[in-house]
This record gives structure tokens, C-alpha cells and sequence, in this order.
């Protein structure tokens, strides 16, 4: 993070006042639960961004990225959904996500260094609005709580950015522990902090970034979130979290399209899901999550209808290969697939996956391992 306080210099000519960093997260399983009031369980990555950022008093923004080309530079009062798209549009929401907030900030100039993968579904977008809102706000000598930060994160991708995000991403940037999964009630915002200690087990959580182009921005986001909320009305319950997973048949009998019905299944066996993992990891059984990992997989893929063909060649391989369980993890079209693993087939698995990705002629995909990092924080 030193280079990003030393290029903050060379770009702007002075020394940063503060650098904070926030990480990436992968969702361990509980997808496209949390604009339904439901459970996730996501972690930090050690892939992590920065931001370097000091105040200006003349009501100016100045945002510059090393990573990404463009210079944006735009006054704070004239910020309104719309007024600044691409990269700058993260921490510019960021920003205005505050003010509409009423928190007094203003003017700075503010530089992003990079290493989390874009387009990869890691979550590098909450990263950017979480570490210029922490930045933000402790530059202006504002203390708050996190959850209302992340709240204001989300708020900036859904109304300045145009993703109507729920709040997982954000949470997992601004709440992960080290060595900890966060499960998290997005309804009621209460956390838990679940120990996920993979070596203890032998074990490995191997990440695929599959390189299908991952859109979020585009309608099918949006789309499969408007038919959540139009078959809660249609249920007559606030969100779909409500929905008694017992009486799941009868529920879905009460609605009168196949996709519909597919969709509130997906959420509704996905909650459960969640609430099962988390109570394999208190009991220490992290094996025994595999299978709950492939079952998420395949009613995102058949009921949610969020996979493409490299996601699936990636799971399906990994499986194959041996892995306890594998899925998408984000919010699907593209990204990451996450595989339980036992550590020392690892290597095996990332090979299957790869000799699978060149039969069927795709991009070959990059392949990591993961363990679970710490939240945003300051670093200088
Ligand atoms: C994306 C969104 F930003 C999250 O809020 C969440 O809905 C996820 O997709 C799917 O679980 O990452």
C-alpha cells in the first residue's frame, strides 16, 4: 500500500493524508438471497484494493485511478446520479452517497490502486465505494457505524451507479474477519462471525475466474430482482425471506408461472441452504458443506437461470476432479466459481478445469486459492 501513497504523490503533486484499503469477497453460498431480506454467508479476499485520498477546499473531486485510464474531476455539489460514469462512477456515488446522507464532506483528490480482478465478480466495485466512503468520512472527521457505510455503498451502485445491488458485497467488505466467514441476516443486519479454518481440515477453496465476461450493470440483474418483489406482492409477504420453506409446494402452486415459480424455489431452498451451512461450520464439519455448495450451484443454474457454459464446464470439471462441492459464487453471467477442496488435490482439480476449458475452446481460465481475509481498514 506504500506504492499507492507514493503515486498519490507523483499524481497530485503533494503528500495523501490517509490510504485505506478494502477487500474482495467471494460468497460462500447464499445468492441472490439478499435483495429477498435473506442469509449469506460471504468472506474476504486477500485480493484487496486501496484508495490514497486527501481534502480539498475548494469543493473539487479529483479521481484518478493506476489502474484504469481517465482523469475525472468534478465538483461536489454538482454530483447527481448520471454526472460521472465508468470507474469514477463507484467512488463519485460514494461520495454523494454521503452527502445525501447529510454527512458534511467535501472537496479531495483521491487516487485507486488496484489488485482485485475486474469483471470477475470478486466485488471490486463494493471494494471502491467502501474504501472512498472510509477515506471520505475519516478525512472529514466523521465517525459512523459500518453498517450505515455500507448501506451508503449500496445505495451508491443502486442509484448513482444503476446496479440495484443488495447489501452483500458491501457488508462482506466493510464486516469480514480473518478466518471467519460473516453470516449475515440482510433483513435484520445482525452478523456472525462463523470460523472457517480450511487448513485445520486439509482442505483448499480453490477460486476459477472463468473470463466470461461477468455484466451486472446489463438488465438480467435487475430483472430476476423485479420478479422476486412481484411474486412476494403476489404472495401477499413483504420479501421472499417470509416464505415458509415447509409449506414450499403450496406456495409455489399459488403462482401461475413456471419461471416465477423456479425463481422463488431458487430463493427460498437457498436460504435454508445457508442456514444448513452455517450450522455445519459451528458443528466443525466443514466437509460435510460440499454437497450444499453443488446444490446452490445447480438450483442457480436451473432455477435462477444465472450460469453460462464456461461456469458450468468450470463446476462440472472441479466436481469430476474430486471436489467436495463447487459453484458460482456472485451474482452469475460470468465471474468466479468457487471448489471445496482437499488440499492436495488442488492441483489436480485446477488441471481438470483447465484441460476442460481447452476442449471446449474458452479463454483459459486464472485459478487461485482463497482463505478468509480481514474487512476495509486503514493502512496509513
Ligand atoms: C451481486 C450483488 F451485488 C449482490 O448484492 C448479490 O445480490 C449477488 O450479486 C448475488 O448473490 O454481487
Amino acid at each position: 500500500m506504500n506504492g499507492t501513497a507514493a503515486e498519490f504523490e507523483w499524481t497530485f503533486g503533494y503528500p495523501a493524508e490517509s490510504v485505506w484499503s478494502a477487500p474482495g469477497r467471494i460468497n460462500l453460498i447464499g445468492e441472490h438471497t439478499d435483495y429477498n431480506d435473506g442469509f449469506v454467508l460471504p468472506m474476504a479476499l486477500d485480493h484487496s484494493l486501496a484508495v490514497a485520498a486527501a481534502r480539498r477546499d475548494d469543493g473539487t473531486v479529483r479521481l484518478r485511478s493506476r489502474q484504469e485510464p481517465g482523469a475525472t474531476d468534478v465538483a461536489v455539489d454538482e454530483l447527481e446520479p448520471g454526472s460521472v460514469t465508468g470507474w469514477a462512477g463507484y467512488p463519485a456515488g460514494a461520495i454523494w452517497a454521503l452527502l445525501r446522507c447529510g454527512h458534511r464532506v467535501g472537496g479531495l483528490d483521491l487516487l485507486v490502486d488496484s489488485t482485485i480482478p475486474t469483471g470477475a465478480g470478486l466485488s471490486s466495485s463494493a471494494a471502491l465505494t467502501c474504501a472512498t466512503a472510509l477515506a471520505t468520512l475519516h478525512l472529514y472527521g466523521i465517525d459512523t457505524d459500518r453498517r450505515s457505510i455500507a448501506r451508503a455503498a449500496q445505495h451508491a451502485e443502486g442509484e448513482f451507479v444503476g446496479m440495484p445491488c443488495g447489501i452483500l458485497d458491501q457488508s462482506a467488505v466493510l464486516l469480514a474477519e480473518r478466518g471467519h466467514a460473516l453470516f449475515m441476516d440482510t433483513r435484520s443486519l445482525q452478523t456472525e462471525q462463523v470460523p472457517v479454518d480450511l487448513a485445520e481440515h486439509g482442505l483448499a477453496l480453490l477460486t476459477i475466474d472463468t473470463r466470461a465476461p461477468h455484466r451486472l450493470v446489463g438488465g438480467e440483474y435487475a430483472e430476476r430482482r423485479r420478479c422476486c418483489e412481484q411474486a412476494a406482492r403476489t404472495l401477499g409477504v413483504p420479501a421472499l425471506r417470509e416464505i415458509d420453506a415447509a409449506r414450499l409446494p403450496e406456495t409455489l402452486d399459488a403462482l401461475d408461472d413456471d419461471r416465477t415459480r423456479r425463481r422463488v424455489r431458487h430463493v427460498v431452498t437457498e436460504n435454508e441452504r445457508v442456514l444448513r451451512t452455517v450450522e455445519l461450520l459451528r458443528a466443525g464439519k466443514l466437509r460435510d458443506v460440499g454437497p450444499l455448495l453443488t446444490a446452490s450451484h445447480v438450483s442457480l443454474r436451473d432455477d435462477y437461470e444465472v450460469s453460462v457454459a464456461e461456469v458450468d464446464t468450470a463446476v462440472d470439471a472441479a466436481l469430476e476432479a474430486g471436489a467436495l462441492g463447487a459453484r458460482i459464487t456472485g451474482g452469475g453471467f460470468g465471474g468466479c466459481v468457487i471448489a471445496l477442496v482437499d488440499e492436495h488435490r488442488a492441483s489436480a482439480c485446477t488441471e481438470a478445469v483447465r484441460a476442460a476449458y481447452h476442449r471446449n475452446g474458452f479463454t483459459p481460465p486464472e485459478t487461485f486459492t482463497v482463505t478468509p481475509a480481514a474487512g476495509a481498514r486503514r493502512e496509513a
